[in-house]
């Protein structure tokens, strides 16, 4: 199966980001709109792989490095290209969790992309404007858990399933 690790939100943080979505739509003609169920941080992409034991273990290990859960907050929407996100204020303790899962994962023998970690919430993809407004209220978000996700198609719609979680 596809996996990745991710920060999943509660229904309140994802009620906010619903009605910054609402705002993009009215100004964009075409988009594919992230549904409040996938909106998500992805914290390492891992990838199409049925060593799902190894991939828990990675997570587990990684968490019990942390001190605990932590706050992120909100920060000014962006883009990259035609994908438009929420952004997520500096936090070192989300880049050290990052980098640390990153670490473990390689370790089980997984290849994660090097990539620098630019934290963000995608809102929206193919969307076809120059200039959008949108702000995105700086409201906090306690992390208390980090998921493991399942990432797949059905019926031509992305689903994403949490299938594991380690509390931090
Ligand atoms: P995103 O975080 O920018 O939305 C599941 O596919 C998640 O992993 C998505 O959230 C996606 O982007 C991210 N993702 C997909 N392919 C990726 C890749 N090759 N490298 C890093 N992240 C990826």
């Amino acid at each position: 199966m596809r996996l990745f690790a991710a920060i999943l939100f509660s229904d309140e943080v994802r009620q906010t980001l619903v009605l910054a979505i609402d705002l993009l739509k009215q100004q964009v003609r075409h988009g594919r709109f992230t549904c409040p169920e996938n909106l998500h941080v992805t914290l390492a992409f891992i990838g199409e792989t049925t060593r799902i034991t190894e991939a828990k273990e990675a997570l587990r290990t990684a968490v019990n490095l942390h001190p605990g859960s932590f706050p992120l907050r909100l920060r000014a929407s962006g883009r990259f290209n035609d994908t438009i996100w929420a952004g997520i204020a500096d936090s070192p303790e989300l880049s050290v969790l990052a980098q640390d899962i990153q670490d473990e994962l390689r370790k089980q023998g997984f290849f994660v992309e090097r990539r620098a970690f630019r934290p963000h919430i995608t809102l929206a993809r193919r969307v076809n404007c120059k200039q959008i407004q949108l702000p995105i209220p700086a409201r906090e978000i306690n992390v208390t858990f980090v998921s493991l996700v399942k990432s797949e198609y059905i019926d031509h719609h992305l689903r994403y399933t949490e299938i594991y979680r380690v509390n931090l």
